[in-house]
């Protein structure tokens, strides 16, 4: 059972969600684009079933983000996200299109800039992720800068992610979310990490140490007026981590190839998860899905904080 919530915009709440919603429950928003554009079939359904219980466990509500035949769902019931999970031809859906997909009444995977924009729609301030889009190395010929950096720089949700991952440029990207004003705040370290590696070589510009002092730096910022979101930095657990150095040789190659490809736009971020993914056998998979379990039990404390 799902419930409309307005005569105008198609947006219907999960049944958990809605309840949470009324109790005043802390909500972890999640997005989709992960689910059907970053990871293949069956690993996608069992991350995200699992960082589902996962913030149930922490006490808080999930709530997957995604438009389904031109309706805006914020939480999946379990067949729904079963669904996504194997759909081939889903949008990937981010600022410019996400309002197409529901007039157009088509099925949308959100990136992390649609699917904030939804959870402040919702009145939801905390949304987990894996990595961010950010200034693709070369950006200085392709353009290539994600929207997903404008948006932090006006929606005011926190994202929780384990840093921007090194096919990107990352000074550049870093650059980027200092003049958008956005916070880049690494947890319990000081240097920024690097999606699948905990290092990237820079210094994170801000670091804090608790889920409690998060909440408060953005309640904070909320009473200076100030609007937008703020990135959390999550290190990938040292368990988990593929080292800098090993990444990189995968990582030149990928992005070798999506030149020789020709690949460009929305495609090259799935382009070249798919392409590291076989080049290391499955093992950046592995790596992508502890990450982002252990973004998505911060997210839930954070958002607990932010209800204490
Ligand atoms: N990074 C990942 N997995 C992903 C993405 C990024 O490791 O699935 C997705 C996110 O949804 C992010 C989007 O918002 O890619 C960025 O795409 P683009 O660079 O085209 O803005
Ligand atoms: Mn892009």
């Amino acid at each position: 059972m799902t419930k409309p919530i307005s005569p105008l915009l198609p947006i219907v709440y999960s049944e958990e969600v809605a309840a949470a919603k009324q109790r005043g429950a802390p909500i972890v928003a999640l997005e989709s684009t992960i689910i059907t554009h970053g990871m293949p079939y069956p690993g996608n359904i069992e991350m995200a079933q699992g960082v589902e219980e996962l913030i149930r466990q922490e006490g808080a509500v999930p709530a997957t983000i995604a438009v389904i035949d031109g309706v805006l769902h914020i939480g999946l019931e379990k067949h729904q996200l079963e669904t996504l999970a194997q759909t081939t031809g889903a949008m990937k859906v981010s600022r410019a299109d996400i309002a197409f997909a529901i007039a157009e009444r088509r099925t949308g995977a959100t990136t992390v800039a649609a699917t904030m924009i939804a959870a402040a729609r919702a009145g939801i301030k905390v949304f987990a992720t894996g990595g961010i889009g950010g200034v693709h190395r070369g950006a200085e010929e392709s353009f290539d800068i994600s929207a997903d950096l404008t948006e932090l720089a006006k929606t005011g949700v926190i994202v929780i992610c384990a840093g921007a991952k090194a096919i990107l440029d990352i000074p550049k990207t870093l650059e980027v979310l200092e003049t958008g004003g956005v916070p880049v705040v690494t947890y319990e370290a000081t240097e920024f990490p690097a999606f699948w590696s905990r290092s990237s070589g820079l210094q994170s510009p801000l670091t804090l140490n608790s889920p409690a002092a998060i909440a408060n730096f953005q309640t904070t910022r909320e009473q200076l007026g100030i609007e937008g979101g703020m990135l959390i930095a999550n290190p990938v657990p040292e368990e988990d981590e593929i080292p800098r150095e090993e990444m990189e040789i995968y990582i030149s190659r990928a992005i070798a190839n999506a030149e020789r490809e020709e690949v460009t736009g929305k495609a090259v971020t799935p382009y070249l998860l798919d392409n590291i993914f076989r080049l290391t056998s499955g093992r950046s998979l592995k790596t992508n899905i502890a990450l982002v379990r252990n973004n998505a039990r911060l997210a839930a404390e954070i958002a607990v904080a932010l209800n204490g």
